[in-house]
């Protein structure tokens, strides 16, 4: 856990949250501030701050986390299709330095990602 960090809070029950998922590696919660319909964060619980920080250690955890978002997306419904974002960096948006995954869906998505 790293002190000062928003989600590793949330992660922690903190700062309260919807919700969506838990297991003993990840976490998943509906988005403050949701840009489509179904919009889920997915997070490590260890604090890791970007995709820029992830090494050979974390790929299992990654592979886990993209099963949960599978698994998620099945029990949302978003049968039709959604998007997986994770910013990285003052460039790529990211307001929130610790490792999460947005899942986007529930209408059709802008074809423009940037
Ligand atoms: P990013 O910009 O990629 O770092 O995404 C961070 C997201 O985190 C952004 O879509 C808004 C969301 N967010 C920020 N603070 C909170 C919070 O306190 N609770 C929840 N549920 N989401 C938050």
């Amino acid at each position: 856990m790293s002190d000062d960090c928003l989600f590793c809070k949330i992660v922690n029950g903190d700062i309260p949250s919807n919700k969506v998922y838990e297991d003993e590696l990840c976490y998943a919660f509906r988005d403050i501030d949701p840009q489509a319909p179904t919009h889920i964060l997915v997070v490590p619980r260890t604090h890791i701050a970007s995709c820029a920080d992830l090494t050979e250690a974390n790929a299992a955890l990654v592979a886990h986390i993209f099963t949960v978002i599978a698994k998620i997306a099945r029990d949302e419904g978003l049968d039709s299709g959604y998007r997986v974002v994770s910013n990285v960096g003052p460039d790529g948006g990211q307001s929130v330095p610790h490792l999460h995954f947005h899942i986007l869906g529930g209408r059709a998505l802008s074809g423009r990602m940037g």
